[in-house]
């Protein structure tokens, strides 16, 4: 490493692991807000050579990178990057890098809970107990169970398989939609949404947001789903239609849903808030203190990895080392 002071912009919520991982040989700019960069000054963009993202609540959009003339390197927080404009910093050689593997038995967890008390209406039978109703009569059974099921995966990578392997645990038959098989697994693979759709009657959706995935449940989806259907969701809210969901639950034309992400993050339809048939938590997948501080120090490792002449530890698809 020379001696010239490295620059850096960290745009977005203030991390304790990010602001002290640092050595005296980085310059931090902090950034709470992507507006906030409008205060940025000529000469402290000039100089930025690296930035981190830490939450995927500020952007990494083209005219954010376009700010900063000597940037090469975005280090993002969190397996998904759909926040940032890959395609772009692969155009100007800036190198971006996300927090994969770290998160990815966690986010299983929330997966297979969710899809659990989705279906035996955990959240139900917890209002149900401090209303003193059990005083009165037993909480009704069920309507849904894990026990006559098969899940259709949409997404194998390595959360999808992570879900996949708690599933096979619990005895419950797994196939799969992606647009390739994926390597080394031997469940049933469906190149075609709609035909697994119509052969499972439960969805676990855990793909990368953006314009392949956009909408991808839709209603002919979830009508072939049918009325014993059910969907989780712990990708990005961009690949469920919602209003078709929505429509989709109030009619039955599916039985429930589980859902940890939606399309206009944190606004969540009342609508949706009404139903009794669905189970909504705030995007908290990875949120644990142990596994988003691992996702802090993996943001801070690649930075660091970077600015000593390494290669980054996890680069995005479009910016392989190969590539720089
Ligand atoms: P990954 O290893 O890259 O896996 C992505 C999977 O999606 C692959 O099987 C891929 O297969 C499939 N896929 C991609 N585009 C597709 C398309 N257009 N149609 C069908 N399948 C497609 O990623 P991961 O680590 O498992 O993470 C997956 C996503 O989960 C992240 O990108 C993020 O959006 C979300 N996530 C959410 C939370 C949360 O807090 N709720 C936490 C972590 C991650 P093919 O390429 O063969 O199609
Ligand atoms: C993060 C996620 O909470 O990793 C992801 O893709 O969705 C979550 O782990 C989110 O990215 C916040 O930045």
């Amino acid at each position: 490493m020379s001696s010239e002071k490295i620059d850096l912009v960290i745009h977005g919520p203030s991390k304790p692991i990010v602001n002290t991982g640092f050595s005296d040989q980085f310059v931090l700019h902090h950034f709470e807000k992507t507006h906030d960069l409008e205060r940025l000054t000529p000469d402290v963009a000039a100089k930025v050579r690296g930035m981190a993202i830490t939450y995927n609540t500020v952007r990494g959009d083209a005219k954010t990178l376009a700010r900063f003339p000597r940037l090469e390197i975005v280090a993002s927080f969190g397996v998904g990057y759909d926040h940032v404009d890959a395609a772009y910093a692969r155009d100007h050689r800036i190198m971006v890098t996300n927090t994969p593997d770290v998160l990815t038995e966690e986010v299983a967890d929330i997966a297979m809970g969710l899809l659990i008390s989705t279906l035996r209406e955990f959240i139900k039978a917890d209002k149900y107990l401090r209303a003193g109703q059990w005083h009165t009569a037993q909480y009704p059974l069920s309507p849904g169970s894990l026990r006559d099921r098969t899940v259709g995966m949409v997404g194998m990578g390595r959360i999808g398989q992570a879900i996949a392997r708690r599933l096979e645990a619990s005895r419950v038959p797994v196939v799969y939609h992606t647009r390739s098989p994926a390597a080394g697994v031997s469940y049933r693979h469906y190149p075609d949404l709609m035909e697994m759709a119509k052969a499972v009657d439960t969805l676990i959706v855990i793909v990368p947001g953006g314009p392949s995935t956009t909408k991808m449940i839709n209603a002919d989806v979830l009508k072939a789903l049918g009325p014993r259907g059910v969907v989780i969701n712990v990708a990005r809210g961009t690949v469920v239609d919602e209003q078709a969901l929505i429509a989709a639950l109030k009619s039955g034309t599916i039985l429930a849903a589980g859902l940890d992400v939606f399309e206009k993050e944190p606004d969540v339809p009342d609508e949706l808030k009404s139903l009794q048939n669905v189970v909504l938590l705030p995007h908290i997948g990875s949120a644990s203190v142990v596994t988003r501080n691992a996702m802090d120090q993996l943001v801070v490792d690649n930075l660091k990895a970077w600015f000593a002449g390494k290669p980054p530890l996890t680069p995005v698809a479009e910016t392989p080392v190969k590539a720089q």
